[in-house]
């Protein structure tokens, strides 16, 4: 069985499996802390990378390189682009993109940067496990793609221009920092997100009322996944 790195980037969001793992160990390392321990006798390891693209690399490199892990699960909420998102609902991201990435001056589209690209898609085969667990629990998860930024969102315009320019349906910072990643180090990786708002004008009030059920509601499910691993 492998290895599983399972990444948020709050302590809300990790802290509902960190409290399920078993044989806890407890590794500072980078200026973070890092929580390796099994989960009904799958190993793995739990960290939070703090807010942002630039620390969630970190952390997702850590993950792979110092801890040696072989798949990585993103856990988190998200705020809703679609119509059809409300909050509490589960998204996973078949692709994720930089709405912040913009050299849009040289001729290159928005999220481009020469030998990257715009959308990196996520590991069909864990898209898979989700489904089966999901369809097993009865749940609905709808699949569409992410937009990352080093921005809250919470502001009408903005988030109908990333949903407009990148076909996205949901928004958040972390996710394309482990796109990248994962995908250069070609380690198979999942995004999951339950909607905390809908980055809009109600954003910040929203976000602080549902942070902590929605983070629990992903976290449920992503510690499903690790049971139908394998
Ligand atoms: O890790 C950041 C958190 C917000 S910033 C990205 N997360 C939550 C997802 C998210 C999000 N991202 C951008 C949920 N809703 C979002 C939105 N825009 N509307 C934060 C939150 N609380 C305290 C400090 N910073």
């Amino acid at each position: 069985m492998s290895k599983i790195a399972i990444m948020g980037a709050m302590p809300e969001e990790v802290e509902p499996i960190v409290e399920k793992l078993q044989d806890v160990k407890r590794t500072v390392y980078a200026a973070n802390t890092y929580y390796e321990g099994t989960y009904n006798g799958h190993d793995v390891v739990v960290a939070y990378s703090k807010i942002g693209k630039v620390f969630a690399t970190l952390t997702a490199t850590v993950l792979l390189e110092k801890f040696g892990c072989e798949k990585l699960l993103f856990s988190g909420v998200a705020g809703a682009i679609s119509d059809e998102l409300n909050i509490g609902d589960l998204i996973i991201a078949d692709g994720l993109c930089q709405h912040d990435l913009d050299i849009t001056a040289f001729g290159h589209p928005f999220g481009y940067v020469p030998e990257g690209e715009v959308c990196i898609p996520t590991d069909v085969i864990l898209r898979n496990v989700a489904k089966k667990v999901a369809a097993s629990k009865g749940l609905v998860l709808k699949e569409g793609v992410i937009a990352t930024g080093d921005q809250f969102v919470a502001n009408p315009e903005r988030k109908e221009w990333i949903g407009s320019t990148f076909e996205a349906s949901a928004l958040e910072m972390e996710g394309a920092s482990v796109a990248v990643v994962c995908s250069s180090l070609e380690v198979p990786f999942f995004i999951l997100r339950a909607i905390s708002d809908s980055a809009d004008m109600d954003a910040s009030f929203n976000f602080d009322e549902f942070l902590e059920s929605s983070a629990k509601i992903s976290a449920d499910f992503i510690l499903s996944m690790v049971d139908a691993i394998e």
